[in-house]
């Protein structure tokens, strides 16, 4: 078998679009912790449930689709090293679903919900940034599985362990708390241009 390369350095005139210590994904790696769940819906049979201090409300797929439709360019900053500049992707923004929902004013945190065993919270100003989504779509194509589809969050302002993949719940919080990774050392908020990799960072 030939070894193939994955990553490279920055290159020089893009280096101000990396984040310390981060290089270049040839590819599009996979990361999954947990193992990925073995039953995953179809689009037809996908919903989303939002609860917690929110009034609760099941998403089909057509009721996404219904929401406003966006498609964000974003680079992608993986707390193992790896970046990925320019991936395009399609769903709702985040904000966009916020505007669909009856929040509590009490609300100031969301926990993002994996079929499996894998969640990621983030905060309700998080979610008001342009540049967040839900997407179902990555370069154009239906998501792939292994990239979290049929939808998954993704929030390049953050390391990508905070994009939850196969999105099945969004739990609204008055309070932070830890998901699958932050219960594991990973520092709560996680800033790539912070270098917030582990909490004690
Ligand atoms: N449900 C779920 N979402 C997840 C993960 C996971 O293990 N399970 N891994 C996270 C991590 S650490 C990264 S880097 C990205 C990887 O996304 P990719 O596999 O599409 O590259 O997904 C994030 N979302
Ligand atoms: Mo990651």
């Amino acid at each position: 078998m030939s070894r193939r390369k994955h990553f490279a350095d920055p290159p020089p005139e893009l280096s101000g679009r990396f984040p310390p210590r981060q290089r270049l994904a040839l590819g599009f790696p996979t990361l999954t912790a947990a193992p990925p769940p073995e039953l995953l819906p179809t689009r037809e049979d996908w919903t989303l449930r939002v609860f917690g201090l929110a009034a609760e409300r099941t998403f089909t797929w057509a009721d996404l689709l219904a929401l406003p439709q966006s498609t964000l360019t974003l680079d992608i900053h993986c707390v193992t090293h790896w970046s990925k500049l320019d991936t395009v992707w399609t769903g709702v923004r985040t904000r966009d679903l916020l505007a669909a929902l009856e929040l509590s004013p009490q609300a100031t945190h969301v926990m993002a919900h994996a079929h499996g065993d894998y969640s990621a919270a983030l905060s309700l100003d998080d979610w008001r940034r342009e540049d967040l989504l839900l997407a179902h779509s990555y370069a154009g194509e239906a998501l792939e599985e292994k990239h979290g589809g049929p939808l998954r969050l993704v929030a390049p302002h953050r390391y990508f362990w905070k994009s939850v993949k196969w999105l099945e719940g969004l739990e609204f919080m008055d309070r932070d708390r830890p998901g699958y990774w932050e219960a594991r050392g990973y520092h709560h908020r996680g800033d790539p241009w912070k270098s917030e990799r582990w909490e004690r960072d």
